[in-house]
């Protein structure tokens, strides 16, 4: 596939996707969900990739859906179809995507992100922002309810509260405050994002990538579990990542007092 609305590229093991219609503050279109979808897949089909980071090119991470592109139709109820089948055809999937890839997502929020892709933010397994970055719900100021699955995540990440508030007044919430309410992982200072995250991304990319696989699967399980339950999965994803050759070269490297040279496998 031709990319436009995203650059994308594997190299030595890291999948890096960029949402780049900076004019646009890298809002979503069709085109740019449709290549989304096929990064994704390239990316769930190649055993080398160990870990994926998502960023937005210019001043914005993502503003969200393009606006204009869903005013485009002239009929009158055209719109509720098109958002209907907007969030089945491509957004839902791309949040189950980024949950269900075997691999740690990182997500650099190096600006605004904003209504559904606050969300899909949100869906990464880690977000480091720019510390001048922010987090917005901002679907109330159209007349929307969060979507791509933030009435899921909000509650579960900020509590009932902040999660009501921030959607229903549709609150700029900074990079500071994300961190400190847990929304999100971390935040540095702007000029140091690229350097973080570089070195976040090479850390990941060397890791125990089945164990990290795992590891997703047990913790996003976990708050519709019973401790039973969760109990029952951690034993049975241990014997699993147990089975790794990773898990020996850890327990070898331990022992031999050197760092353990993971292989993802
Ligand atoms: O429809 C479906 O498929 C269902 C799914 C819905 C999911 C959603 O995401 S709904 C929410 C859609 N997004 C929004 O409502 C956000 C709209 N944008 C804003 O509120 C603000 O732009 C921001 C808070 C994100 C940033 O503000 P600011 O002041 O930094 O930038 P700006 O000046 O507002 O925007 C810069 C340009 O980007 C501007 O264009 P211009 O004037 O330079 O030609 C603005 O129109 C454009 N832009 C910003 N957001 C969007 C957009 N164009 C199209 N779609 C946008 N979402």
């Amino acid at each position: 596939m031709d990319y436009s609305a995203i650059l994308f590229e594997i190299k030595d093991a890291v999948a890096r996707i960029t949402l780049n219609r900076p004019d646009r503050l890298n809002a979503f279109t069709e085109q740019m969900h449709k290549e989304l979808a096929a990064a994704l897949d390239q990316i769930r089909n190649d055993p080398s990739v160990r870990v994926l980071v998502i960023t937005g090119a210019g001043r914005a991470f993502s503003a969200g859906q393009d606006l204009g592109e869903r005013m485009m139709s002239g009929e009158p109820d055209a719109a509720p179809r098109q958002v209907g089948s907007s969030l089945e055809k491509y957004y839902n999937p791309l949040v189950r995507s980024l949950r269900e890839l075997p691999l740690p997502v990182l997500c650099v929020v190096n600006g605004v992100a904003a209504g559904a892709a606050c969300n899909i933010a949100l869906a990464c397994d880690l977000v480091l922002a720019a510390r001048s970055a922010a987090f917005v719900q901002v679907f109330s100021n159209i007349g929307l309810i969060p979507d791509a699955g933030g009435t899921y995540l909000l509650p579960r990440l900020v509590g009932m509260a902040r999660a009501m508030a921030w959607s229903l007044l549709a609150e700029k919430v900074s990079a500071e405050q994300a961190v400190e309410t847990g929304l999100i992982w971390r935040c540095v200072d702007d000029e140091l994002l690229g350097q973080e995250a570089e070195s976040l991304v090479q850390r990941l990319a060397a890791g125990p990538t089945h164990a990290y696989a795992l590891t997703k699967r047990a913790l996003h399980a976990s708050p519709g579990h019973s401790l039973e339950e969760q109990l029952a999965m951690e034993a049975h994803l241990q014997s699993s990542a147990i089975g790794s050759k990773d898990f020996r070269e850890g327990v070898a490297a331990f022992l031999g007092k050197r760092r353990p040279a993971f292989r993802g496998e």
